[in-house]
Order: structure tokens, then C-alpha cells, then sequence
């Protein structure tokens, strides 16, 4: 399967006609090619989408909205499909690659909905003859830059707001998972989406997407991937006074107190910590508990993860699928040493698994592990599963606070008292009362707090506020000049 750039609605490939290749993770077969991109190959979708802007700000935002519909249902008609290749190229078990082109159906309808809100505020003037509101404006040109562990949802979440606010776009998506965003962009076109307002440009962070974030005619960037390159993407962006939104890293927590439904926090740990394979921002990698249930809690974590089936992810069998390339591999396979050094216990895996050519990993647990240690501190994004003892509720909380990032975290007790303290006193922009840290839907604003991000939140009505600008009106009709804060006293 070959793809090329989408570039003011034709398909070309990148002028100096290098390739990329995509790769089944489970197997480490190539699976198709795409443009390996450059600044060159960047600069034609942006002036494509700066001369589309023109013509699409002026479309009527229900016309917009309906677009967006479309979109949705052509999403939805092609469902099993999309999710069976994002099984391939990007590895994770089919049900949740049906959850993942599921969540951008969401965001499609949602956003097609938007179309017809879009609200503004209206202010009353301090002044007899005069009428105040606010309204919000598109930008210009978006510069969307995602990652390869929602390969659908991710760019769905940025690029439906975008649109339905006016904005034109210009998308990398990542190296990993190329052809589904090829996939995306072909619904883009089948639901009528005019030329130049979506293009896509496929290619590495440092060429194509350094250049996105470098183009002065792009206005606004968001950027979903890790603390580090965020760094980069907010200080280059923030020198050119681009708008930035960042959704980064995460190194999230089940707090679980002596009351909890044991049966319930086994649940949704093996799903929050080994669903995805551990690649999710919200993973579940830290369990934080009280000594009162912490011996039977881990021994039957062990017991559940001993059970998890390792494969391919098409296969209806498999609950864990591969690492999405030797480089996660090998950084997972690091803390292996990491644990050891910290004195970590090894409870279960901490090991490869030889599964054909795939970049698999065991599903691992250590326990008695130091909450300050690094195995408790940086995020990992795999299959690796921290326990952590804690004395009391007041202490859990401090423990699962006591990281840089704050985006996911989950209690799990049957005492309303104790689920309040967390709920006031956590630090992460997602918080979960008896359910996994993963899972968020969405009609709720999604992103973290701390070094999770920039103060940006995607979804909901919230993902406008990235891509739009207030415009404050004020209509004077009294035919003389009144002035505010003078007159009227
Ligand atoms: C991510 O891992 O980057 O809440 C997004 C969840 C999903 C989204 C995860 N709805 O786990």
C-alpha cells in the first residue's frame, strides 16, 4: 500500500521523492510506503492552506458543522476497516482499534454540532446606546502534529475542531502510523471538505514537523507526544507568538484504599495498565495502596496479568499487543536496569517476549517501589506496573501528586469522604472515582496539569478555545461620542 502527501486536494508525492516505510509492529513487516518529507513539501500545504482559509472562514459555520456529519458517517461506514489496518500499522487489539476510530466518529459528531454553537457572549454596555458581545474568530492556518498511539482519535480531536471554527490545516501525523492518516484524509475528501482546507504532509519531527512548527504562516500549533519534544514545539513557538497546545506525557495512578471492590480496582488495572500495551498517556502505571489490602491486591494482579494473551492484535485472542517499534522496546527494556538499581521487586515479566518479528513485552509489576524512584517518576509507555505503599488517603494523594506530570488518576473506595479528599486534592486534569485511569469521552475537556501540557484542554467545547481567537465587539448607536468609564458617571 503506497501513499502520497495530500496537498490542496491531490495526492502527490515529496519533490525529492524519498519514501518512508510503514511497518506492521507485531510482525516487522513493511506495509506500505508514504513521502518522506521536507521544508519544501511543508511549505506547498501551507500556502495551499492559507489560500483556502480565504474561502473556507466565510462558510457559514453550520455549513461547516454539516461537513463534519458527513465526515462521521462516512467514518462510521467504514469502521471495520480503518480499525482492521489500524490493528496492522499501529498494533493495538481490534476492540480498541474500533474504540479509537469510534472516539474521532464522536468528535465528528460533536464538532459538527459545534457548528451551530460556536457561542459567543454577550455583555451588557455600561453606555444607553451601545451593544457589547464577544465572538470567537478563527485563526488562520493550524499546524496539527500527532502521535501514532491514537492514530485516528488524536488527529480526529484537532482537526474537527479546527475546522468547524474556520481554521484551515495543515497535519503530520507520526512516522509510525502514516496510512491511517492517509485513510482519514480520504473520508476528508469524500465528504466534500474543499481543496486545500485539510492537507497532510507525512515525514519525520525534525524536517517536516519542525517545519510546520517554523512556518510563519501557520498560527496556531498543536501537539500531542512527549514532555521532551514539547519543550522544543513551545519554545519555537513561543518565540514566533504562535498559539501552542500541547498534550504531553502522564505517569498516572489508582490510588486503592482497604474498603475498595478488590474485584473491581483487578478490572480496571490490568485494562488501565496493560490495555494499549501501557502506550497510552492516561496508562495506569503507578497502584498506590494502603497496607491493609496490598498483599492480596498484588498477588492477584500477578495472577490476572499472568493470564494476559500476547499476539497480534487482529487476532480476536490477543489482549496484549506489541510495542510500536524497536526504539519503545528498548527504552522499555532500560527500566529493567532502572528497577533493579532502585531496588525495585520483580513480581512478574520484566522481560522480552520472542512473538515472531514483533517488538512484544512481557507484562511487568514491581512492587515495593520507591515513590521519588525513577520507576515511579518517568513515564515508560509500556506494559509496566508500579506498586507503591501508602499509609492513609492523605498520603496517596501526596504519593500520586508527587510526580511532573498530572494528567489521569483514580481512587478506588466505597467511603464518600475519602473519594472527595481526592477529588478536591488531586493534581491532574482527569480524575476517576471507581474506574481506570483510562477512558476519557469527549463531551469533558481532556489534558492534564503540570508538566501534562500548557493549560490547553482538547475535546469538549474547550478544543475551541485553541483554535480560535476572541473578537470583543462593541456597536455604538447613539450617533454622538459616549465614552466608557467618563460619561456614565
Ligand atoms: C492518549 O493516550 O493520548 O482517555 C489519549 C483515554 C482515551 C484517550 C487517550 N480516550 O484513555
Amino acid at each position: 500500500m503506497d501513499y502520497q502527501n495530500f496537498i490542496n486536494g491531490e495526492w502527490v508525492g515529496a519533490k525529492n521523492g524519498q519514501r518512508l516505510e510503514s511497518y506492521e509492529p507485531a510482525t516487522g513487516e513493511v506495509i506500505g510506503t508514504v513521502p518522506l518529507s521536507q521544508a519544501e513539501d511543508v511549505d506547498a500545504a501551507v500556502a495551499a492552506a492559507k489560500a483556502a482559509y480565504k474561502e473556507w472562514r466565510l462558510v457559514p459555520a453550520p455549513a461547516r458543522g454539516e461537513m463534519l456529519f458527513t465526515v462521521a458517517e462516512l467514518l462510521k461506514r467504514r469502521k471495520e476497516e480503518i480499525s482492521q489496518f489500524l490493528s496492522r500499522e499501529m498494533g493495538k487489539v481490534i476492540a480498541e482499534a474500533r474504540g479509537d476510530v469510534q472516539e474521532a466518529i464522536d468528535m465528528a459528531y460533536y464538532m459538527g454540532g459545534e457548528g451551530r454553537r460556536l457561542f459567543g457572549k454577550v455583555a451588557p454596555s455600561e453606555l444607553r446606546h451601545k451593544a457589547s458581545w464577544a465572538q470567537r474568530d478563527p485563526i488562520g492556518v493550524a499546524g496539527l502534529i500527532t502521535p501514532w498511539n491514537f492514530p485516528v482519535a488524536i488527529p480526529a480531536w484537532k482537526m474537527f475542531p479546527a475546522l468547524v471554527a474556520g481554521n484551515t490545516v495543515v497535519f503530520k501525523p507520526a512516522e509510525d502510523t502514516p496510512i491511517l492518516a492517509a485513510l482519514l484524509m480520504e473520508v476528508m475528501q469524500e465528504a466534500g471538505i474543499p481543496d486545500g482546507v485539510v492537507n497532510m504532509v507525512t515525514g519525520d519531527g525534525p524536517n517536516a514537523g519542525n517545519a510546520i512548527v517554523e512556518h510563519p504562516d501557520v498560527k496556531v500549533i498543536s501537539f500531542t507526544g512527549s514532555a521532551a519534544v514539547g519543550r522544543i514545539v513551545a519554545a519555537k513557538g513561543g518565540k514566533l507568538l504562535k498559539k501552542v497546545s500541547l498534550e504531553l506525557g502522564g505517569k498516572n495512578a489508582v490510588i486503592v484504599m482497604d474498603d475498595a471492590n478488590l474485584d473491581l480496582v483487578l478490572d480496571a488495572t490490568i485494562w488501565g495498565a496493560f490495555g494499549t500495551t501501557g502506550q497510552r498517556c492516561t496508562a495506569t502505571s503507578r497502584v498506590i495502596t494502603t497496607a491493609g489490602i496490598r498483599d492480596e491486591l498484588s498477588e492477584r494482579l500477578v495472577a490476572r496479568a499472568k493470564q494476559l494473551r500476547l499476539g497480534h492484535g487482529a487476532d480476536p485472542e490477543t489482549d496484549v499487543g506489541p510495542l510500536i517499534n524497536q526504539e519503545a522496546l528498548d527504552k522499555v527494556v532500560s527500566y529493567e536496569q532502572v528497577a533493579q538499581e532502585q531496588g525495585a521487586r520483580l513480581l512478574l515479566g520484566g522481560e522480552r517476549a520472542e512473538i515472531g518479528g514483533g517488538f512484544f513485552y512481557q507484562p511487568t509489576i514491581y512492587d515495593n517501589v520507591g515513590a521519588t524512584s525513577r520507576l515511579a517518576q518517568e513515564e515508560i509507555f509500556g506494559p509496566v506496573l508500579s506498586i507503591i505503599e501508602a499509609d492513609d488517603v492523605v498520603d496517596a494523594i501526596e504519593k500520586a501528586n508527587s510526580i511532573e506530570y498530572g494528567l489521569s488518576c483514580a481512587i478506588f473506595t466505597q467511603d464518600v469522604n475519602r473519594a472527595f479528599h481526592a477529588i478536591r486534592d488531586l493534581e491532574t486534569g482527569l480524575c476517576y472515582v471507581n474506574h481506570s485511569t483510562i477512558g476519557a469521552e469527549i463531551s469533558l475537556p481532556f489534558g492534564g496539569m503540570k508538566g501534562t501540557g500548557n493549560g490547553g484542554r482538547e475535546a469538549a467545547w474547550t478544543a475551541l478555545d485553541t483554535f480560535t481567537e476572541w473578537k470583543s465587539v462593541y456597536v455604538d448607536w447613539s450617533g454622538t461620542l459616549q465614552r466608557a468609564q467618563i460619561d456614565n458617571r
